[in-house]
């Protein structure tokens, strides 16, 4: 069995110190940081299916976040050599929304939006919208990221957009979501510009903005 096929299972199995170890091996082969994400994610992915069909409970969900965390910080030095720089050190403000709590993948973006060249203010979790609006506000950022797994984080980046909005804040803005399985549909219906399940790919819409490119 190859290396990657082996991580995806110490993921599912939670089997801690070989999924590091293995990690650490498909970085040695060269293999890009993003296919390794995208490896644990799948793993996690399985996980999140166990703990549905009621096979895994709290403390493995748990587990595959810890797994997921410190695999992130074994790639964060890798990161960096993937991501064009090009921020300017231009803010960009990032949260999870209101009533979620999952900041893994959040921590990902962050990571390559600072190695790309950004200022990122990091609000953190469960935020409700006047909290983003604060900030943008205090710092004048032209991008603003929400992220969120869970299906009512939905209605929080609705609300979160709309409070922006009435705050007058909206017109020079851009907003890009992440981490939910959302669809352009969707998106417009809620009015924000970009959505992406996939961080690498976040920033490189981040980028076009900031150059005026789209
Ligand atoms: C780990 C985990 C947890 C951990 C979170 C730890 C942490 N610090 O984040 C803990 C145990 C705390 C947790 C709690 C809960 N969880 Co949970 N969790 C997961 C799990 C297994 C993995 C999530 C994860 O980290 N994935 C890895 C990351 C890297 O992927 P990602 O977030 O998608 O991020 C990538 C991209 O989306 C992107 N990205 C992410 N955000 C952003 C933002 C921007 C702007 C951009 C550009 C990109 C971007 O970048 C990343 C890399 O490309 C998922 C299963 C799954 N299928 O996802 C369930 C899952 C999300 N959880 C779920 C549930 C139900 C819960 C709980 C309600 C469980 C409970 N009964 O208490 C609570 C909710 C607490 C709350 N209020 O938020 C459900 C959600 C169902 C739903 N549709 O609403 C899932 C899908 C599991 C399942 N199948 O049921 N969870």
């Amino acid at each position: 069995m190859g290396s990657k096929e082996d991580l995806l299972q110490a993921i599912t199995e939670l089997n801690e110190d070989e999924a590091y170890k293995l990690v650490q091996k498909l970085i040695d082969e060269g293999v890009n940081p993003n296919d390794i994400i995208e490896i644990l994610r799948k793993g996690v992915e399985v996980v999140g299916d166990k703990f549905n069909k009621k096979e895994y409970f709290l403390t493995e969900l748990v587990m595959a976040g810890e797994i997921f965390s410190q695999s992130t910080e074994i790639l964060g030095p890798y990161m960096k050599k993937v991501t064009e720089s090009s921020g300017n050190l231009e803010t960009i403000v990032v949260g999870t929304v209101k009533g979620d709590v999952h900041d893994i993948g959040k921590n990902i973006f962050i990571t390559l939006l600072k190695s790309a060249g950004y200022n990122v203010i990091d609000l953190g979790v469960d935020i409700p919208p006047n909290k983003f609006v604060k900030k943008v506000k205090e710092t004048g950022a032209k991008v603003v990221a929400y992220s969120g797994l869970l299906t009512v984080a939905l209605e929080s980046m609705n609300a979160t957009t709309k409070a922006l909005e009435a705050a007058g804040l909206r017109q020079n803005l851009k907003i890009i979501i992440g981490g939910l399985p959302v669809d352009e549909l969707w998106m417009k219906e809620a009015g924000e510009d970009a959505y992406t399940d996939n961080a690498f790919e976040g920033v490189k819409i981040v980028n076009k903005w900031i150059r005026g490119e789209a």
